[in-house]
């Protein structure tokens, strides 16, 4: 069907191979014709960065053959569909995960060599897709490719930013940002549909109507913006099932000001126009508390209502009956950025599809899940009313009337406790009178997943404690995971090999559980001697670039240290320069003789700071002042180094953690919900210096406490210690570090000053000083425990093996049973 009559469908397929092929040959004459035709250049004459958008795009032909035959099996299958609403991607970049996942990575190598090109430095040109901020977003791309590979039908939905998360540029140890606009040379990954579009409405009046006898709300919106989708093909890995990414652009619509253009006011009309634009031009740079602001909401609607038009539309090509629409549909909510969606599928069931509220509530509440992602009460979403109001006035109404027959509801099951409803009521009032999204979440979804086990305990007794009471059974958790593909397979391709080669499979890439079967070799003599370099070699390419960035040469047999994460104060990058500062201490004050027993450290810290948040920006100089102190002074020479990476996005990601000896995760015990990063070191063998906080509680059940360093203040232990008076919680090394910044030892004195007080006396809520102690103490058995490299490299391969859980692989096939009942579907090879 659809290909018209016989003899012209039989004359295309005659003109048409039936696919591209795979082997050199095929592809460098795929790459010339693009370098000839797509980028236009001769192909005598182009450089590598034309030679990448070449390879590129012979790539994404490929992609786009498995898309198109994965899409039309899912549309004859018509299988129950997840759709992943998230308002952020961190996908990195492109080409190297796909050349994986399609199996074609070699012979891309082969094919650019005889050309002339190498594929390392042609990979290297591409720059990061940063449509996201921190865990939250890589956790979505993790998650995507998870859901590719294993044959899920699913769809991501999301923005398609203009500007990604700002570039982070270092100016005398200051943080500067600067807008990254990533699509200045063009995207090859993405597909504009400008055939796939759907008005989105704000503003506006609410009017009551009546239609056939029946009185029902319209909505007459006061502004149309347009909705375009970019489709990013997602390869799976091992399957020739490629699922697909719609982020939606803003365009105005084609009515947009006509008025203007007729009478004359033609420029503008123009500025109005980019107006429209403007939606989703830029990624909101917060990564956790969240600013009010119209623009934010704007977002979220425009993507939502997008999403939900293309979902609706897909739904009803095919059915009639709304009431099979939650035997078709998941919808996931990743965090409460996307939650307006509840009420958009109300609006649109109730007001367009005419159906009763009852039987569209009882559609919701089958069709949504919801994730949370934080455990810090104040980066719970709240919107203001009158914000909400002008905006989308016909949602507010939607949304009060969800709140009375919610609020009805448990004055039935609780009575009438005031302040039990007020706590969980969807409005709060107040000084500013808001939209609690988290309580829209809760209420509206089936589900509500924490991102780890501590993470769900956490909410079930204290965040969410009063939703727990009435509704057990929503509350579940996933553990969060990490896609091996990405974070073996395409960063650490030597480890990659060397893993194969000792479990005599590469099955493990997709079946992350085989990796425990490198315990059996874990104390073997020749692998500690290939897995010693494998390391090495890692350490000497993320020596390499240390240099090249930093004018700094470290030492190949220093320990490695690795601190790469969004600067957050709970996070504590500051109880990590305050012991390097410690050390530093230390070392100045050994003896020649006692110095030859120091285990040398490179310490590397990287990550950015939220633009308004000063703390974590003063974080960042004084991680600076210290590494222009510690790095110039030819006492201490190799044995102690701080280097600050700027910039940290995916890729650099890529190269520091294959290299790392040792990676620390130290969080004030109780704040990290997961925390993904870690696994992604587990995975490459490198030991975690940590505290029992969010996923790690649960590595260590996998590898055993004596594979990694533990310490610090359990989660039940941190109230108590926070009320205890400040005289007995720090010790004295503690004070004398923090009393080295306070007396301009590095500088800036008045400038940390404030970075002082705020770790000290009644004031230190993270409790680094009450910390402090216990984590010397961890630091220092690292340091023991590198001495003995054999007994290092046996606590680095468990560290692999014991890695198996924390695949996203796991996670999602955990989702797809329990949460959102969607069973794979496998397009035939
Ligand atoms: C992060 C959490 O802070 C982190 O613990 C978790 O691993 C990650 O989400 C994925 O679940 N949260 C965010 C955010 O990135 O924006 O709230």
């Amino acid at each position: 069907a659809g290909l018209g009559p016989k003899p012209q469908a039989e004359r295309m397929f005659a003109l048409m191979d039936r696919f591209l092929s795979n082997d050199p040959v095929s592809l460098q004459k795929d790459i010339l014709d693009h370098v000839e035709y797509t980028v236009a250049r001769s192909r005598f004459s182009f450089d590598d960065f034309e030679a990448y958008q070449a390879l590129a795009h012979s790539v994404r032909d490929r992609l786009i053959e498995r898309w198109h035959d994965t899409q039309q099996y899912f549309k004859r299958k018509d299988p129950k569909r997840l759709y992943f609403l998230s308002l952020e991607f961190l996908m990195g970049r492109s080409l190297s995960n796909s050349v994986i996942n399609l199996g074609i990575r070699d012979q891309c190598a082969d094919a650019l060599s005889q050309l002339g090109f190498e594929y390392e430095v042609l990979a290297e040109q591409e720059g990061d897709a940063a449509l996201g901020n921190g865990g939250l977003a890589r956790l979505s791309a993790c998650q995507m490719d998870s859901l590719a590979t294993l044959d899920y039908p699913a769809w991501g939905y999301g923005l398609r930013y203009q500007y990604g998360l700002f570039r982070q540029v270092i100016l005398d140890g200051f943080q500067h940002e600067q807008p990254d606009y990533w699509l200045n040379f063009g995207n090859p990954w993405e597909i504009e549909r400008v055939h796939v579009s759907y008005p989105v409405k704000f503003y506006g009046t609410v009017e009551e109507e009546t239609l056939n006898g029946k009185s029902c709300k319209v909505w007459l919106p006061g502004e149309t913006v347009e909705a375009v989708a970019y489709d990013n093909p997602i390869p799976g890995y091992g399957t020739r099932n490629t699922i697909n990414l719609r982020l939606w652009a803003a365009k105005p619509d084609g009515q947009y000001d006509m008025e203007s253009y007729n009478t004359g006011d033609y420029i503008n009309a123009v500025v109005n126009r980019q107006r429209a634009e403007t939606i989703s031009c830029v990624l909101y740079p917060d990564d956790r508390s969240y600013q009010g602001k119209e623009l934010r909401l704007k977002q979220h609607y425009f993507f939502v209502s997008a999403s939900l038009q293309d979902i609706i539309r897909r739904f009803k090509d095919g059915h009639n009956n709304f009431d099979d629409f939650p035997e078709k549909v998941a919808l996931q909510l990743n965090d409460t950025h996307p939650s307006l969606a509840v009420v958009e599928v109300m609006r649109v069931l109730v007001d367009e599809e005419h159906l009763g509220w009852d039987q569209a509530w009882n559609i919701v509440c089958r069709i949504f899940s919801f994730t949370t992602h934080t455990v810090l009460p104040e980066a719970l979403e709240k919107i203001p009313v009158d914000l909400l109001g002008s905006l989308l006035p016909r949602h507010l109404q939607i949304i009060y009337d969800i709140n009375f027959n919610f609020m009805e509801e448990l004055k039935k099951r609780i009575g009438l406790d005031f302040n039990r409803l007020s706590q969980m009521s969807i409005v709060e009032e107040g000084a500013v009178k808001s939209i609690r999204m988290a309580n829209l979440s809760i209420v509206c979804s089936h589900t509500v997943n924490g991102v780890s086990r501590m993470h769900s305990e956490l909410l079930k007794t204290r965040v969410f404690k009063d939703f727990y009471e009435l509704w057990p059974h929503k509350f579940q958790y996933k553990t969060n995971g990490v896609t091996q593909r990405r974070w073996i397979v395409v960063s650490n391709p030597s480890l990659c090999a060397l893993i194969s080669k000792w479990l005599g499979t590469e099955a493990w890439i997709r079946d992350i559980d085989l990796l425990i079967g490198l315990q059996e070799f874990a104390a073997d003599a020749d692998l500690h001697q290939e897995w010693k370099m494998v390391r090495k070699v890692n350490k000497m390419r993320l020596a390499e670039y240390i240099e090249a960035m930093s004018g700094v040469k470290v030492s190949l047999d220093a320990m490695f240290d690795v601190q790469i994460k969004r600067i957050h104060e709970y996070k504590r990058q500051l109880l990590n320069i305050l012991s390097i500062i410690h050390r530093y201490d230390c070392i100045k004050n050994m003896e020649k003789t006692q110095r030859r027993k120091v285990v040398p450290r490179v310490c590397i810290v990287g990550g950015k700071a939220a633009p308004g948040y000063e703390v974590a920006k003063k974080i960042i100089k004084l991680c600076h002042a210290v590494a222009e102190k510690i790095n110039n002074d030819a006492d201490v020479g190799d044995l102690l180094k701080l280097i600050f990476v700027p910039d940290y996005n995916v890729s650099v990601a890529e190269l520091v953690i294959p290299g790392a000896d040792l990676s620390q995760h130290i969080s004030t015990a109780g704040h990290e919900a997961s925390g993904t990063g870690c696994m992604k070191f587990l995975m490459n063998g490198c030991l975690l210096l940590a505290t029992a906080d969010g996923s790690t509680v649960e590595i260590i059940e996998e590898i055993g406490e004596e594979n990694m360093f533990l310490f610090g203040a359990k989660v039940h232990e941190v109230p108590a210690l926070r009320e205890k008076s400040s005289d007995h919680k720090a010790p004295l090394q503690f004070s004398h570090v923090v009393r080295m910044v306070r007396d301009g030892h590095f500088g800036f004195k008045d400038y940390f000053k404030s970075l002082c007080d705020g770790v000290e006396g009644d004031s230190d809520f993270y409790l680094l000083g009450s910390d402090f102690a216990s984590y010397l103490e961890a630091q220092a058995a690292a340091d023991k425990a590198f001495v003995d490299q054999e007994k290092w490299t046996q606590m680095s391969i468990l560290s692999t093996a014991g890695s198996g859980r924390f695949s996203s692989d796991r996670t999602i096939e955990d989702y797809a049973e329990t949460t959102w009942g969607i069973e794979p579907c496998k397009c035939p090879s």
